[in-house]
């Protein structure tokens, strides 16, 4: 017999579901944002919203003029151009354009003045530590997992010189230039005292691992991350590979911590573009089954850059209980894609997930990617709950709030282990 939901019982469920998701404090766990004592590296403030690469691309499709030209502006005059072009010439009507005006109307500024140069008054007025709590508060994140490369010259001193953690920001270790650059990045580690060289003999392995062991011990790495080109291929008789299955996944066994692979990137598909020359491609996601089916005792987090890569790995998802999907990675960082992905991932794996991650590089851009994705995921997570009362099934209040801690970050906190 069908159970003919009453219109107050869509009604109340709807609410709670919408109630928690907006209210539960998020843990978001892949940012290119920095703990405050990074100073100059934590970007915040209208001009590095409107620089934000994403804008950058989208604004070259109507400059003529060199790329070079653009380049040598300053980060004001460039932003003027950006918000001359996408949002007086043209309706701001990208996600990376909304989300400007989204974080606006958040903060409380009124943007339909378009009164550049006021919102610049208001940003410079901002004081940065009330301001980090500010922008966490209203974007009702709770915790920030920066991106740290040991590679990064202006990020790696700051390291060695150490500095006491804001513990609202933990730390990944971002690895790419040691796994898909290992000849330029030899050199590196050798000369910061380790005993490699390009050749991976036995030793340079253990050195490679001493480093991975440093580095995780002194940024307290609670996972280690890379991101892949779309042809990666694992078995395989390349530096990649060997230095994974070498070096890295003996480490992260050890040390108990996950370690993300972010697959289906072409870097500098346009140089001229600089960070926003990076390009998309299909992986095969059989490599990534045969590296986590080679390595049970290994933890892995993995989000990809192309549409039907994130389906496949919802249906890898089903076959090992060591792979955690997280998050609409960049290109798939849209509207449309974010519900697509959020509605397969609850179909099809249900709530051992993170749906969602910002990706954020500029501190005010936390409020409108969680403000959009919350919308997203709410809409989704009541479509459920209705299927689920049209069953009979009574979900309870507390047992809503448990499922959305659980996808805003407790899932994936019990997925790292309480140890790490
Ligand atoms: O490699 C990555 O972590 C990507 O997120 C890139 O940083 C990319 O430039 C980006 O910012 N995507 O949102
Ligand atoms: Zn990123």
């Amino acid at each position: 017999m069908k159970n003919a939901l009453t219109e107050a019982r869509r009604k109340a469920l709807t609410a709670q579901v919408e109630k928690a998701v907006a209210a539960t404090p998020v843990y978001d766990i892949h940012t290119h944002l920095y703990d405050p004592a990074f100073g100059e590296l934590l970007l915040c403030g209208i001009d590095d919203l409107l620089t934000y690469h994403y804008l950058v691309a989208e604004s070259f499709r109507y400059f003529d003029f060199p790329y070079e030209k653009f380049w040598a502006l300053s980060k004001t005059q460039q932003a003027d151009l950006i918000w001359d072009v996408l949002f007086l010439q043209h309706s701001p009507i990208s996600e990376a354009c909304r989300g400007v005006l989204t974080t606006l109307q958040m903060l409380g500024l009124d943007v339909k003045k378009r009164d550049l140069p006021k919102l610049r008054k208001w940003f410079a007025a901002q004081k940065p530590d009330a301001y980090i709590t500010r922008c966490m508060e209203v974007a009702r994140v709770r915790q920030i997992c920066m991106t740290n490369s040991p590679f990064d010259d202006l990020e790696r001193p700051r390291w060695e010189k150490g500095f006491r953690r804001d513990e609202r920001f933990t730390s990944a270790l971002r690895i790419d230039p040691l796994l898909v650059a290992w000849n330029d990045t030899a050199p590196k580690l050798a000369k910061w005292g380790y005993k490699v060289t390009t050749e991976l003999s036995d030793r340079t392995l253990s050195e490679v691992r001493r480093f991975l062991a440093d580095w995780s011990e002194r940024i307290d790495a609670k996972y280690l991350m890379v991101s892949l080109p779309p042809d990666f291929t694992y078995p395989g008789d390349n530096a990649c590979a060997r230095l994974m299955e070498t070096a890295v996944l003996p480490h992260c066994r050890e040390s108990g911590l996950p370690f993300a692979m972010m697959p289906g990137v072409k870097r500098a598909v346009n140089p001229q573009l600089r960070l926003a020359g990076d390009g998309v491609g299909r992986c095969d996601t059989g490599t990534f089954e045969n590296l986590i089916a080679a390595h049970p005792d290994n933890k892995f987090l993995i989000t990809a850059l192309s549409r039907e890569n994130q389906y496949e790995f919802c249906v890898a998802a089903r076959k090992f209980r060591n792979l955690h999907i997280f998050g609409c990675w960049w290109f798939t960082n849209v509207p449309h894609l974010i519900e697509e992905i959020t509605r397969m991932r609850l179909e099809l794996v249900g709530l051992s997930i993170t749906p969602q991650h910002s990706d954020a590089r500029v501190l005010d851009q936390i409020i409108y990617k969680w403000e959009h994705s919350r919308r997203i995921i709410s809409g989704v997570l009541v479509d459920k709950y209705l299927d689920l009362a049209r069953t009979g099934w009574e979900t309870t209040t507390a047992e809503i709030q448990r499922d959305v801690n659980d996808l805003f970050g407790g899932a994936f906190e019990r997925f790292c282990g309480a140890s790490k």
